[in-house]
């Protein structure tokens, strides 16, 4: 990178210091497609802090449960990669409470400091950036942690696009889904398949009741023929960026180890969100209370707090570690905005 080209950016606080770093291909491409993988937007070494807090929660779980007497075999001789797939095969019921205990779900789910970094990797932003063509950025706390185990069903997610679990009002909004694969990410294991081209129209009908309760959309009802779906192959260190009608689904792990990722929603500040708003003064509705708020929108994911990364025009509102927890603690704690979803109708169960 030309020294001049950085200096122009030498105003920028730390995490907006990396500059613009996809091509116009590429943001092309994004548009175009619906999809984008970048093989490599940071070493692969970056993820390692996140994979080893992953690892000590897990593992401090599990002790939690030896001690309580309901699991005999905690498997501390095998690595991140192959451990709860090890304790899940000696009792799924272990296996279901540290999926759970780890997955960033409502109920208490990982917010660690690495978390937090990696949600708010420079290297990261910067993509992020490029492709919504903003410095005013905000993370959607609808980020989830998905320990995919080999031979198990639960992990296996139907077609869907994310704005099927989104309010209405945000359908013609962007949100990207920026999907981190903690290790390399195959059709193997069971990477994401992806529909191209898909994600012009509206949201398509989806129904509840899909495989381990993910919403889905019957066949007939996709906007493209699912014969030509994309596998999302990705190496650790890359990300798979998608919108929020991109059209996706994720098919079995058939190797030997879990297929660890994380998924990651951002969206431009100017998008709904309650990104300054806390529980307390927000209704049941998700609408937040005028008093408090200049702004006054209805997120589009309202049960979990939304959080500012990244700002040119409000640095100081940018959201720190302590706040991040705080709010993401906050909104667990409560039922604000979980009316309102669209009601999505059933799916008919096969007889
Ligand atoms: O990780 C997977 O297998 C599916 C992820 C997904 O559907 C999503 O991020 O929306």
């Amino acid at each position: 990178m030309p020294v001049a080209f950085l200096g122009r950016f030498a105003w920028l606080t730390p995490i907006m210091a990396v500059p613009p770093s996809l091509t116009p291909e590429q943001i092309a491409h994004f548009h175009r497609e619906g999809y984008l993988i970048v093989p490599d937007v940071m070493e692969p070494e970056a993820l390692e802090p996140l994979r080893q807090a992953l690892h000590q929660a897990l593992a401090q779980k599990a002790a939690e449960l030896q001690t309580a007497g309901r699991l005999t075999d905690p498997h501390e001789d095998l690595d991140f990669d192959r451990r709860l797939a090890a304790i899940h095969r000696d009792s799924s019921a272990n296996g279901e409470v540290l999926m759970k205990h780890l997955e960033g779900l409502r109920g208490g789910g990982f917010h660690s400091r690495e978390m937090f970094d990696l949600i708010s990797h420079p290297k990261l932003l910067a993509v992020i950036r490029g492709l919504l063509d903003t410095m005013e950025v905000v993370a959607s706390s609808v980020y989830r942690i998905r320990p995919k185990l080999p031979k198990i069903g639960r992990g296996v997610v139907p077609w869907h696009q994310d704005s099927g679990y989104f309010a209405e009002h945000c359908d013609q909004e962007l949100i990207i889904t920026c999907w981190v694969p903690l290790v390399d990410a195959t059709v193997g294991n069971g990477c994401m398949q992806i529909l191209p081209r898909s994600h012009g129209g509206k949201v398509v009908r989806h129904h509840t009741g899909g495989n381990a309760g993910f919403l889905v959309i019957n066949d007939e009802d996709l906007p493209n023929d699912p014969g030509r779906a994309v596998a999302a192959v990705c190496p650790r260190g890359g990300a798979v960026l998608m919108t929020n009608r991109t059209p996706h689904c994720s098919t079995p792990n058939t190797s030997d180890h879990v297929r660890w990722s994380v998924d990651l929603r951002y969206q431009s500040a100017d998008v709904p969100t309650n990104a300054e708003a806390w529980p307390a003064t927000i209704d049941d509705a998700g609408k937040a209370d005028p008093a408090f708020y200049e702004k006054i929108t209805v997120a589009c994911y309202p049960p979990e707090a939304d959080f500012l990364v990244c700002s040119e025009q409000h640095p100081e509102r940018v959201t720190d570690y302590d706040t991040y927890v705080r709010r993401r603690v906050a909104y667990d704690r409560t039922t604000v905005g979980m009316t309102g979803m669209r009601p999505w109708p059933q799916a008919e169960l096969s007889p």
